[in-house]
């Protein structure tokens, strides 16, 4: 069985919901982030850059959300969740899960940081102006490239909506406009749908009840 080392509000929910989709049983190892239980030599032998999420499958252990949840959906989903290996759709579907890491993610994580997760001496005022800035630029392109589509990859739940969508929960968690001023409507009635999952429910009430235990 897969065990998932995650911390609540995090990108651990990913892999919780990629499991949920896929309806895989999962046992849960929850690191304290606040506490620096990711900076221990246990943990650094699981992620070296001492990281969450990690995935720790019978062949070893895996980092990096985007690669996990692909590589979870190729093992069990392979006709839901993912396009077949080798076709134009998905090499969209690598396209988006790219753009989406390097591109839309980066202006909310670069909010994140300069305002609570680097070491305070690190973090620079000015950043979270440019972060801001940055994402309402890049917003418009996801628009552009979500269309009218239901899903990010067309008509098909992959799981490139699983990082899209927490990439938008943490964006209105972070009080960013997802309609821009009104210019990108169809991103914020997107992330209801895809945010109204029940499976995306059952893992992030999952994650949390690991904190009262
Ligand atoms: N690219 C990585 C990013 C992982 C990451 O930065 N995780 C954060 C939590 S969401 C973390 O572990 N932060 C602790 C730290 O940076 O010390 C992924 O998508 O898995």
């Amino acid at each position: 069985m897969y065990t998932l080392y995650g911390y609540p509000k995090t990108r651990s929910v990913r892999i919780a919901w990629a499991l949920e989709e896929l309806g895989l049983p999962y046992n849960y190892h929850l690191i304290d982030l606040k506490m620096g239980q990711h900076l221990t030599d246990e943990y650094r032998a699981i992620s070296p850059a001492a990281k969450i999420p990690a995935l720790v499958t019978e062949e070893g252990a895996l980092t990096e959300s985007a690669a996990i949840v692909t590589f979870l959906a190729e093992r069990h989903g392979m006709q839901e969740f993912i396009p077949e290996p080798g076709s134009f759709e998905r090499a969209k579907y690598e396209e988006m899960m790219l753009f989406l890491t390097s591109e839309l993610e980066q202006p909310i994580w670069n909010l994140a940081k300069h305002t609570f997760a680097l070491p305070s001496e690190q973090r620079i005022d000015r950043m979270r102006e440019v972060a801001v800035w940055e994402f309402q630029r890049v917003l418009p392109v996801f628009s552009a490239m979500l269309a009218d589509n239901e899903f990010v990859c067309g008509n098909m739940f992959t799981m490139a909506d699983v990082i899209a969508g927490h990439i938008l929960a943490w964006a209105k968690g972070s009080k960013l406009d997802l309609t821009a001023n009104g210019k990108c409507e169809n991103v914020a009635v997107y992330a209801q749908r895809v945010l109204g999952r029940e499976a995306y429910e059952r893992a992030w009430r999952n994650e949390v009840s690991h904190m009262s235990k």
